[in-house]
């Protein structure tokens, strides 16, 4: 579908490698013919983004920093986005963070400051990012995050994550409301597991992903590509009726009891 999003501009945030949801979502992207538009934290995610994109020869209209725990990092750089790119049609959040030491144990021995950096970063981001992106969605579009069941059902050592995901998928109901007569839409993807840097260290990841081919109806894992094309459906026209939705893309493990 090369012509779906042709001319349309979106900016990604959250590639650090080529195994994140957020290369997945690029490449789908990128085959719709979107132009695209980059943001990254660290030094070392910034240098793998342009190896990948070399090495797949697809053009960034734009690379821009973007820590989203500081609102000067975030007011800058969708001024440099809107002063180099203009308009923007879409959106990608693709950023979560939590203490690895949070992500065990009880959900109860949770830290004050371990549970307001989960927040911060992983659900007010959305928030502080679709403030600064409606900016410059002047033509209206679509912003899309990405969340995890742990948000709806208790899920070993999801912890503080979960309940961050809880207000991010929350905080995508809120701000559908707000920006929806923009005609900018905000939907998640609930994704199932997948082997990406964050899932890197944390305990229990083979656990469940050994449950999916087990037990959802389509007995097999869901990869990147799979999400990709899935946000590509909620970035897009295609989906144009949807807004203020979390859209399972788990091999359907969630309607299992
Ligand atoms: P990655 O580790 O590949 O991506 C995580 C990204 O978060 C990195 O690019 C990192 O940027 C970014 N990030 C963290 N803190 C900040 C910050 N302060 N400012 C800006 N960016 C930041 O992992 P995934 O692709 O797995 O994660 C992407 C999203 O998908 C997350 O929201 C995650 O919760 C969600 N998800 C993942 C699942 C999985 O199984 N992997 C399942 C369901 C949802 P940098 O490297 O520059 O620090
Ligand atoms: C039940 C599952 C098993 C894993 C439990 C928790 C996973 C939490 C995800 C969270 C985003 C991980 C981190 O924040 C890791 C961080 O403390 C250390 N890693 C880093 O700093 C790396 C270098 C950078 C790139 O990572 C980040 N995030 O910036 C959940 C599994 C089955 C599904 C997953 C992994 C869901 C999810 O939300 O990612």
């Amino acid at each position: 579908m090369p012509e779906l999003l042709q001319g349309k501009n979106i900016v990604v945030m959250g590639v650090a490698n080529e195994r994140s949801i957020a290369w997945g979502i690029t490449k789908s992207l990128h085959n719709a013919g979107a132009n695209l538009i980059f943001t990254n934290r660290q030094e070392r995610s910034y240098q793998k983004l342009v190896k990948l994109l070399e090495k797949n020869e697809i053009e960034p209209k734009l690379i821009v920093s973007c820590d989203v725990a500081s609102d000067e990092s975030i007011s800058e750089a969708f001024g440099e986005i809107k002063e180099k790119v203009g308009v923007i049609h879409g959106l990608v959040h693709s950023v979560a963070f939590a203490n690895r030491d949070e992500l065990k144990g009880e959900y109860a021995d949770t830290s004050r400051e371990g549970f307001l950096l989960a927040q911060e970063i992983s659900a007010y981001s959305l928030v502080a990012v679709t403030k600064a992106a409606k900016e410059v969605m002047t033509e209206g579009g679509g912003i899309v995050t990405q969340t995890y069941l742990g948000a709806e059902r208790v899920i070993k050592n999801y912890n503080v994550m979960g309940v961050a995901k809880a207000s991010l998928e929350a905080s995508v109901r809120y701000l559908a409301e707000d920006v929806g007569k923009y005609g900018i839409r905000v939907n998640a993807v609930s994704a199932g597991p997948i082997r990406t840097l964050s899932a890197k260290g944390v305990s229990g990841f083979n656990e469940k992903a050994g449950v999916i081919e087990e037990k959802a109806p389509l007995r097999r894992n869901v990869d990147q590509d799979q999400v990709g094309d899935a946000t590509l459906f909620l970035v897009s026209e295609l989906s144009r009726g949807i807004t203020g939705e979390v859209l399972h893309v788990d091999s359907g493990y969630h309607i299992i009891g």
